[in-house]
């Protein structure tokens, strides 16, 4: 299936935000790879389809990933909105006939993340959370411009915001989101706009 007809798919798939969103991604994406001498096809391909499964329910997200063995966490049960990363994946290669095991990798991660990810994994990551859409969280000014950068130094910065934002929340963390922050903390810098 080629990318023009995974977007049509995927237009009737998702809601008006959300496929704006999609849309915000892909090119920021694109646009990574650019500066980290990636391949700009499968980050544009991985950061279309990496919300694929959002407008789920969450009865359909669980039983996707029962019928495919995907492990279902103690997190992701508590919080099943947490799966639309495992079942994204999973809908990526059945639905929309994605072979590629980097980017059905970078689906699966792209919520939490997890320690030691590759170049893709990182980029989807950030082009998540600084996408020209996103307005609400804090130092997008400086996480948008230090990703061309230094992608870890980005993801680093990303999961400190994250806990922080999720910490004033009422809900659980997602241990997989610690694990991640233990691994890329020896990446954070002193920054300027931190105090
Ligand atoms: O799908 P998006 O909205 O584009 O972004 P996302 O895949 O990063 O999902 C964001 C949501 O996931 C947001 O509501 C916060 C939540 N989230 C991320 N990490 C954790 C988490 N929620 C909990 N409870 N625990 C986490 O560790
Ligand atoms: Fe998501
Ligand atoms: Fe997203």
């Amino acid at each position: 299936m080629d990318i023009i007809e995974i977007r049509k798919k995927l237009k009737k798939e998702l809601d008006k935000d959300r496929y704006e969103h999609t849309k915000g991604v892909m090119y920021t994406a694109g646009c990574l790879a650019m500066a980290h001498e990636y391949d700009i096809d499968k980050a544009m391909l991985a950061g279309l389809l990496h919300d694929c499964a959002k407008c789920l329910e969450d009865e359909e997200k669980i039983a996707l990933c029962e019928k495919y063995h995907v492990l279902i966490t103690e997190a992701e049960f508590a919080n099943p909105t947490l799966l639309h990363a495992k079942a994204g994946a999973i809908l990526a290669e059945i639905k929309y006939e994605v072979t590629d095991p980097e980017v059905l990798h970078a689906i699966s991660v792209h919520t939490t993340g997890e320690p030691n990810m590759n170049i893709l994994d990182k980029i989807i990551y950030i082009a998540d959370y600084i996408e020209p859409r996103r307005d609400k969280a804090p130092h997008l000014k400086e996480l948008r411009a230090l990703a061309f950068k230094d992608l870890d130094a980005c993801t680093a910065e990303i999961l400190y915001d994250t806990l922080h934002y999720l910490q004033g929340r009422k809900g659980s963390i997602d241990p997989a989101t610690e694990f991640t922050y233990e691994f890329y903390k020896p990446y954070q810098k002193e920054q300027p706009w931190r105090h």
